[in-house]
């Protein structure tokens, strides 16, 4: 076996939500995680209205929409309780626990009142996620190393940020751009059919590399699919990619 099923990696997984996530790509096969960069409210949620079937999470960033409001995280909720997926919001934060905790709890998004997972980095170090008080259901994931050209991580850093990550009980898994340990649930960003790189230093696999020679578990896939003249069909062909890839490493 060249990797673990998504059934044993649930086993090794203790957060609640890294499980229902897990529970939610086997129920519908899909380990896409759509990336809704869109600055308008409109917009983001008629792509989730295409896409909602296909994905097993929606990444957002929040602090890019122009008319951000309660009614629209509502629901936006509610669609992802009717269409079975995560909430992802792609904070990046990256300061002291203090200011972590402050930026997840309170300002005009309040991401820990809605958010299923939250992406921290680690540059200020292990004591930086403690005492965040996130809910019970809520994960986050650490960023270890980045898709992009130029990332400034090595291999200490990027060896520290997973230690790190396998030993706070409230991290579910990692950004990386290599295998990791398998108590970790790996994404990665950076996934492209055809482009290897665009002109602002961002870097792309597709979904066949990401399984085999990253170990990824799901792939995150932004302007692929919101860009395209047809994100449901192309939704589609990143849910078959990413799910035959899984399967071909099995
Ligand atoms: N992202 C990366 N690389 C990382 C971490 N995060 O691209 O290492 C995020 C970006 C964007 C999405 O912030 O929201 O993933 C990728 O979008 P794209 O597919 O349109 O490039």
């Amino acid at each position: 076996n060249k990797r673990i099923s998504y059934e044993e990696k649930k086993e090794k997984i203790s957060h609640p939500i890294g499980k229902k996530l897990i529970d939610i790509t086997l129920k519908k096969k899909t380990n896409l995680i759509v990336s809704a960069d869109l600055i308008d409210t409109k917009n983001i949620l008629k792509l989730v209205n295409l896409i909602g079937d296909r994905i097993c999470g929606l990444k957002l960033h929040v602090d890019i929409i122009n008319d951000f409001s309660y009614s629209f995280i509502n629901y936006l909720k509610k669609i992802s309780e009717e269409k079975n997926f995560l909430l992802l919001e792609d904070r990046k934060l990256g300061d002291v626990s203090s200011t972590n905790s402050l930026q997840l709890h309170y300002g005009i998004h309040k991401i820990s009142s809605w958010a299923d997972i939250v992406t921290v980095h680690l540059l200020a170090g292990s004591m930086s996620i403690q005492n965040l008080n996130i809910p019970s259901n809520m994960g986050l994931i650490t960023i270890s190393e980045m898709s992009s050209y130029g990332k400034l991580s090595n291999d200490n850093y990027i060896r520290k940020v997973l230690n790190i990550s396998l030993k706070n009980p409230e991290v579910i898994g990692t950004v990386a751009q290599r295998k990791v340990d398998d108590r970790l649930l790996l994404f990665t960003p950076g996934i492209h059919f055809y482009k290897k790189e665009n002109n602002v230093g961002n870097r792309y696999i597709h979904p066949i590399q990401a399984f085999k020679e990253k170990g990824s578990d799901f792939i995150i896939v932004g302007k692929a699919i919101f860009l395209s003249e047809n994100p449901k069909m192309m939704a589609e062909e990143y849910r078959n990619a990413g799910w035959k890839a899984y399967e071909n490493e099995l």
